[in-house]
């Protein structure tokens, strides 16, 4: 078995969030990092992508999960969307498990350790009017129910500077604070099987509820640097007006205490995620979402 160390070098070591950007994470529940990424590794990414797209898989899941994101050629020109990159592709999983990546997670996290939650391939295509480019609000945890932490985030990691024009994630500042009216826990459906509208409604109706206004900032994020949010933080994003496609993966990880919970939903069916059919079980039965075969850890310290 391979000995994983997990060590920075000077230079990135000067690239982890100061103490003062930890406060404003904390604060506003994201943070736009320093460069973590060479350019040659983004472009490294957007070469995988496509190599990606055009069919190349290192291994294949070995059962296809119920919610599984996994888009296809067939599907055409809509927004693409597919899980479990990190898990398939070694070229995308080579860059997207660089250990600094996880250290700046647990400095944001305050966690000793980071795992691989999940990773979705993103293309919004170059088509100003296609509906399907645009991300209603909604915060991850929502699909997260199963899971236990509430530390758990995201890095959003475009291939290329990534501006409005281009449908950039807006962060929703300071909503990881909010408390929530009532349980809405539909919301644990994906954002592309809910109704739009709703979701507008919904973060009006949230932040009225918490005394405050709603204030969207989309993220202006240059080549290398990624946005990282809080699991309870609205997002979502716009068109892609650019005239050239916006390319992305939401690197999803999860604090390495989190495990898997037994979560009521209000129809009294229990929360499931897609891991729940692929990893290894507990000793007392429940999946393990510490299995690395499908959540590798990326940083232990
Ligand atoms: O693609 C986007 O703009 C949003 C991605 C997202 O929802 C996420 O990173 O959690
Ligand atoms: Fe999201």
């Amino acid at each position: 078995m391979t000995l994983l160390t997990f060590t920075l070098t000077e230079a990135e070591l000067a690239l982890l969030p100061s103490d003062e950007d930890v406060a404003f994470y904390n604060e506003h529940g994201w943070y736009l990092s320093k460069k973590l990424l060479t350019d040659a590794e983004v472009d490294e990414l957007v070469a995988a992508s496509e190599r990606y797209y055009a069919g190349e898989r290192d291994r294949l899941l070995p059962v296809r999960p119920p919610k599984l994101a996994y888009w296809e050629p067939s599907h055409g020109d809509v927004q693409r969307h597919n899980d479990y990159v990190h898990y398939e592709h070694d070229g995308l999983a080579a860059i997207l498990r660089k250990p600094l990546i996880g250290a700046v997670a647990a400095k944001l996290a305050g966690a000793t350790e980071i795992r691989i939650f999940q990773s979705t391939l993103i293309m919004k295509p170059p088509i100003g009017g296609e509906p399907s480019n645009i991300v209603p609000w909604h915060f991850d945890k929502h699909y997260w129910s199963s899971s236990s932490s509430d530390r758990m985030l995201t890095a959003f990691i475009p291939f290329h500077d990534c501006t409005e024009d281009m449908g950039t994630i807006t962060m929703v500042d300071g909503s990881h604070l909010w408390k929530e009216t009532g349980h809405r826990d539909s919301v644990v459906k994906h954002f592309a099987e809910r109704d739009r509208s709703e979701l507008e409604d919904m973060l009006t109706e949230n932040a009225e509820y918490n005394n405050t206004v709603v204030t969207k900032i989309p993220v202006t994020i240059p080549k290398g640097h990624m946005n990282f949010h809080h699991c309870k933080t609205y997002h979502g994003s716009g068109a892609n007006v650019s005239g050239r496609p916006r390319r992305a993966v939401s690197l999803h990880l999860q604090d390495g205490d989190n495990a898997n919970r037994r979560f009521e939903l209000s129809d009294g069916s229990i929360a499931q995620y897609n891991h729940d059919v692929l990893v290894r079980r507990t000793a007392d039965g429940r999946p393990d979402y510490g299995d690395p075969e499908f959540c590798p850890p990326i940083w232990k310290a």
